[in-house]
């Protein structure tokens, strides 16, 4: 199935992209690009999941179409082995390293020695606190708040929520400040229970504790699940538990299997907020490619997230992110970290 999703991804991407790569360099491009041989690490704390497939499957792409050998090392939700897979990408001399999601405490002194060593460094999701590292996000901020607003619309500001939250990530954590500004600004939410896991396994271990708590407070109505592995794991209790017809679950990120999944008869999945995955991928790649270039980057990178209604899915009849991309363009293009020499048309 994944591998599916991959291919017709790959089948999307247009001819340039081949011919950029058959050319050896890109004709136009600044050096090192116009000879080619650049090599990127990619560098992943999460390895399990639709959105961490897709924004990888962007990355390759965008790295293809810049013919960068871009080579994959998945972390596997392991911050020793993502701290030793930057030391294995500093060994190697790639030109830059990105680091998708991870724990700051375990990458920051890794990749100031990447960047003493002349390698350049972006961050996506995890923040290092370092001038020298361009951060790469999904305005987070705007994400939760465009939920959390489709909530307030479709169940008052009056209601007993459950929350879905791991601290430590940072995209979590800043869709965190927004959920807890919401409750201080809207004293008739209450938050009945915290929950939430993330591991390999993130949509399964929240089922089991999210059937815990809506077993324990009958009275959720709402679950904010700013995660599609936690909206998924809620979902799945949910339906357990003969509950789906009262609650509503309001979360972030999208993939087919999730609108399958939200847009199904009966669903309490009734709104997203996403960006695709594989644009944000793809951004990550273009930013670490101009700081190879020696081109000027902003500090903060990012990429705007789209609301997504069931009702607007199904109205729509939307079944998958290519019917997406197809009726909402914006979806699958960003301006962010864009350069005219840098192909930017890959899905
Ligand atoms: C555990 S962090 C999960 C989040 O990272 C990405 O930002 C996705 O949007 C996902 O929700």
């Amino acid at each position: 199935m994944k591998r599916l999703a991959r291919l017709a991804l790959s089948a999307a991407i247009p001819l340039f992209v081949c011919e950029a790569a058959l050319a050896g360099g890109l004709a136009g491009a600044p050096a090192p690009f116009d000879k080619g041989g650049v090599t990127i690490a990619l560098i992943s704390y999460i390895s399990a999941g639709d959105f961490f497939q897709s924004y990888q499957a962007g990355a390759e792409a965008q790295a293809k179409s810049l013919d960068v050998d871009l080579r994959v090392f998945p972390g596997r939700q392991d911050a020793a082995k993502q701290r030793e897979q930057v030391l294995q990408a500093i060994n190697l001399g790639v030109s830059a390293i990105v680091l998708d999601h991870g724990l700051p405490e375990s990458l920051g002194d890794v990749a100031q020695q990447a960047l003493d060593k002349g390698i350049k460094v972006v961050a996506f999701d995890v923040n290092l606190d370092n001038p020298k590292i361009p951060q790469v996000e999904q305005s987070d901020h705007e994400l939760a708040q465009l939920a959390l607003d489709q909530a307030a619309k479709d169940n008052g500001k009056s209601f007993k929520a459950g929350y879905a939250y791991v601290a430590g990530f940072a995209p979590l954590d800043r869709r965190n400040e927004v959920w807890e500004k919401f409750k201080s600004d809207n004293s008739g939410v209450v938050e009945k229970a915290r929950f939430g896991v993330v591991n390999d396994t993130t949509a399964t271990s929240t089922a089991d504790q999210a059937k815990a708590v809506l077993s324990a407070n009958p009275d959720i109505k709402v679950v904010f699940a700013p995660y599609d592995e936690f909206a998924r794991g809620v979902k799945l209790a949910a339906n357990d538990l003969g509950i789906a017809d009262r609650l509503k679950i309001y979360s972030a990120d999208v993939s087919t299997a999730d609108i399958q999944e939200i847009t199904e008869e009966g669903s309490p999945w009734v709104a997203t907020v996403a960006t695709n995955p594989a644009v944000v991928g793809a951004v990550s790649v273009r930013t670490a490619a101009l700081q190879v270039a020696g081109q000027e980057i902003p500090h903060r990178i990012t990429v705007k997230p789209t609301l997504l209604t069931q009702e607007s899915l199904r109205a729509a009849g939307v079944k998958t992110i290519e019917d997406l991309a197809q009726k909402v363009p914006a979806f699958s293009t960003s301006d962010a970290a864009s350069a005219s020499w840098i192909p930017d048309k890959l899905f």
